[in-house]
């Protein structure tokens, strides 16, 4: 059973596909994904768990959300669902957010380490929340942001970071301790921001760590 059936205009979607098995029985999980205005999906991210990380755009007022951080903002909107696609309807909807501010802003990629959820697009907006910023003011006229959420937890408190970047290509460096001091869990993760309008991006880069 999907978490929705069709909305008005466009939708994202989101369907789990089972490769080994021919027919009927490879589609695990289905739904559409929007709200009654023009919707996207455009980066999705998988944990082994079966939860989908997805972001996208949505001129929506009315988008499907859980535990928000933030409501439907002006002008288009970035959004991050997730959803546990072993879990049928409206169950499998487990987190989901508007992401934005006065602009237009859209979701380009998520990547998901440790329960949280980075989130990168492009915003025309001057007033994105921000924590623990790199950069607190927009740049240009379209720049780029990368808000890290926690899923896990409700409203305010899942807003770990977020900034406008400025920058072209992020560079997440994830340490997580092991029980094993000496051998400490890290990975990098690449994240290019690919923008579909003109970035007033800087050569620069920039490194999150957590552990
Ligand atoms: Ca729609
Ligand atoms: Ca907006």
């Amino acid at each position: 059973m999907p978490f929705q059936g069709d909305q008005p205009d466009f939708d994202g979607f989101v369907t789990v596909l089972d490769t080994k098995v021919a027919g009927n029985a490879s589609l695990l999980y289905s739904t559409y994904l929007g709200g009654d205005g023009f919707d996207l999906a455009e980066g999705i991210a998988i944990e082994r768990s079966g939860l989908a990380y997805v972001t996208g755009y949505t001129q929506s007022i009315v988008f499907p959300t859980r535990n928000q951080l933030l409501g439907d903002q002006p002008s288009g909107d970035a959004y991050a669902t997730v959803l546990d696609t072993r879990k049928a309807g409206d169950a499998s909807l487990t987190f989901s957010t508007y992401l934005g501010g006065n602009g237009d802003d859209a979701g380009n990629m998520i990547r998901v380490s440790s329960g949280l959820a980075y989130v990168t697009g492009t915003t025309e907006s001057t007033d994105i929340p921000t924590r623990n910023q790199f950069q607190g003011e927009l740049q240009g006229v379209v720049d780029a942001f990368l808000t890290v959420l926690d899923t896990r937890k409700t409203e305010d408190v899942s807003i770990v970071y977020s900034t406008y970047p400025g920058v072209t290509t992020l560079t997440l460096a994830i340490s997580s301790r092991s029980t094993d001091p000496a051998s400490p869990i890290s990975r990098e993760l690449q994240i290019p921001l690919t923008s579909r309008r003109a970035t007033n991006s800087r050569a620069t880069s920039l490194v999150v760590t957590h552990s």
